[in-house]
């Protein structure tokens, strides 16, 4: 299963599976294999264009988890997902577990570390799947002590530039690309709202951009919701996202977010399908 970017089709939504005891939207919900595995196959059905698996979590505070306990948490949904000729993205910023994912047939290697861990453009140069490198600001475990950027928006489109630069040097291919500006990474309420408002300024980057709110803590300072009634606030911030130029979202509730990336599609353009 290919990643295969059309510029001009409508937004590309991945529907999150996190396969975490501790993760900060879904924790726990579906930690056990076949729930994840129904869960990932129920996104699908809704109209997620690629299911993202993800087998550590990356909540602001948390410790990581060895190389191999994330396989074992991926590896199986991957290999059920693939079987079924479902697309899938492994969220993960390790080598080890992106070479495993692609063998197994995944189609983007998703890193929130954006392929900077040793080893890790090595273990995606030389193959064809796409890939999603993300904007962080320290580790997990830290980024959200005291974040500082002079300009969040330069910096940012910085940081991604060299890391596209990077990967292109390692002979990707500028089509395997896409940027995201890593909202809720080490960027307080104040820098994700400037980032947001940047969207169009990444977007000039000349690489599709991502964005992933869905149910975040910047989510629920702006409407006061918990995490399991932030729907709506993350269904209105994908379509402002895709408004300012974002091109993939990565979200929990794929039904509603289609419902409505789709009538912002059909009633935007005189040239859409
Ligand atoms: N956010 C999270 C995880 N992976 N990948 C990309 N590309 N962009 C994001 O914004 C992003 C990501 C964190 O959200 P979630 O998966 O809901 O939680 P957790 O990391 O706790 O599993």
């Amino acid at each position: 299963m290919k990643f295969d970017f059309k510029p001009d089709s409508r937004p590309l939504v991945l529907g999150i599976v996190n396969v975490t005891p501790n993760s900060f939207s879904d924790g726990g919900q579906f930690f056990d294999t076949s729930r994840a595995i129904d869960h990932a196959f129920e996104l699908r059905a809704e109209g997620a264009d690629f299911v993202d698996v993800g087998g550590e979590s990356t909540r602001p505070g948390a410790e990581p988890v060895p190389a191999s306990e994330e396989l074992d948490r991926v590896m199986p949904i991957i290999e059920a997902l693939v079987r079924e000729r479902v697309p899938v993205s492994i969220d993960t910023l390790k080598p080890q577990v992106m070479r495993a994912a692609i063998d197994a047939g995944c189609a983007i290697v998703n890193d929130v570390n954006a392929f900077r861990a040793e080893g890790a453009i090595e273990a995606v140069a030389d193959t064809d799947v796409g890939l999603i490198a993300m904007h962080m600001q320290g580790t997990p475990a830290t980024m959200q002590a005291n974040p500082h950027y002079d300009d969040v928006v330069a910096e940012v489109s910085r940081f991604l530039m060299q890391r596209a630069m990077a990967l292109e040097e390692a002979g990707v291919a500028p089509e395997r690309i896409v940027l995201d500006p890593g909202f809720g990474f080490g960027k307080t309420l104040e820098h994700n709202k400037t980032l947001f408002r940047g969207l169009p300024a990444l977007a000039s980057l000349g690489y599709p951009i991502l964005v992933g709110l869905s149910r975040k803590r910047t989510i629920g300072e702006i409407t006061g919701q918990p995490v399991e009634e932030r729907v709506i606030g993350s269904v209105v911030a994908a379509v402002l996202a895709v408004q300012n130029g974002a091109r993939l979202v990565r979200v929990h509730d794929v039904r509603e977010t289609l419902d409505a990336l789709n009538v912002w599609w059909a009633f935007k353009a005189e040239r859409n399908p």
